[in-house]
């Protein structure tokens, strides 16, 4: 039986568990949600998650939410090709590159996000300027972590997957590619090449 995936369009978390899936090579159907008409907000679909949120996984009747939880699982789950390390200081960095870029980066990466989202007569351009000027800086860490190395702990992994949606964005929005941070903005362009990052579509 394939795996069964709730996602809504567009939806970067949901983008993070099709990369994993896409990777593992591992077919899966779609149950999209109209997030708009808080479908996710069913009595029904909150027996599955009870966030309210995409994406939720059925594997088989087993459940679960929290993208890169559901990553964790499915690298466990099928290892092959895997995509952690067997390093256990590498598969902590990697965590914590993912907290960073998830947590640490998400004030500023909502005040560019909040801006972009606006009409385009309502966007204030110092506050614009002066948020991806901030978010660049934050991007600092994440550029001197990546190196000189193709992926954050050198071969491509989860590290990779859970950090790709926002960055995917973070060029339409302006902040990448940036003079100041070549490494990232290399390796963006890298991730965009991986066939599992470019079937997304909608
Ligand atoms: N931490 C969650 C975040 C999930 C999330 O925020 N999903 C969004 C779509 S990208 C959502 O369902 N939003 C609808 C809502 O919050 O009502 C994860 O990584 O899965």
């Amino acid at each position: 039986m394939a795996i069964k995936l709730y996602d809504a369009v567009p939806s970067s978390n949901s983008d993070r568990v099709k990369i994993a899936l896409n990777e593992k090579g591992l077919a899966y159907d779609r149950v999209t949600l109209n997030l708009a008409k808080k479908e996710q907000k069913k009595p029904e679909f909150l027996r599955l998650n009870p966030y309210g949120k995409v994406p939720v996984i059925d594997d088989g009747g087993q459940v679960l939410f929290e993208s890169c939880i559901i990553n964790e699982y499915l690298d466990e789950k099928y290892p092959n090709p895997p995509l952690m390390p067997k390093d256990p200081y590498l598969r902590g960095r990697g965590r914590i590159l993912v907290d960073y870029g998830m947590n640490h980066l998400h004030e500023s990466y909502w005040a560019v996000r909040t801006e972009i989202m606006k009409k385009e007569a309502e966007r204030n351009a110092s506050v614009m300027d002066e948020s991806r000027r901030t978010l660049r800086e934050l991007l600092r860490y994440l550029e001197d972590a990546l190196g000189d190395k193709p992926y954050f702990l050198g071969e491509f992994s989860l590290t990779d997957i859970d950090l790709w949606p926002r960055f995917g964005r973070m060029e339409d929005y302006g902040v990448l590619p940036a003079a100041s941070l070549p490494r990232l903005s290399a390796w963006v362009a890298r991730m965009k090449a991986r066939p599992s990052v470019k079937s997304l579509g909608t």
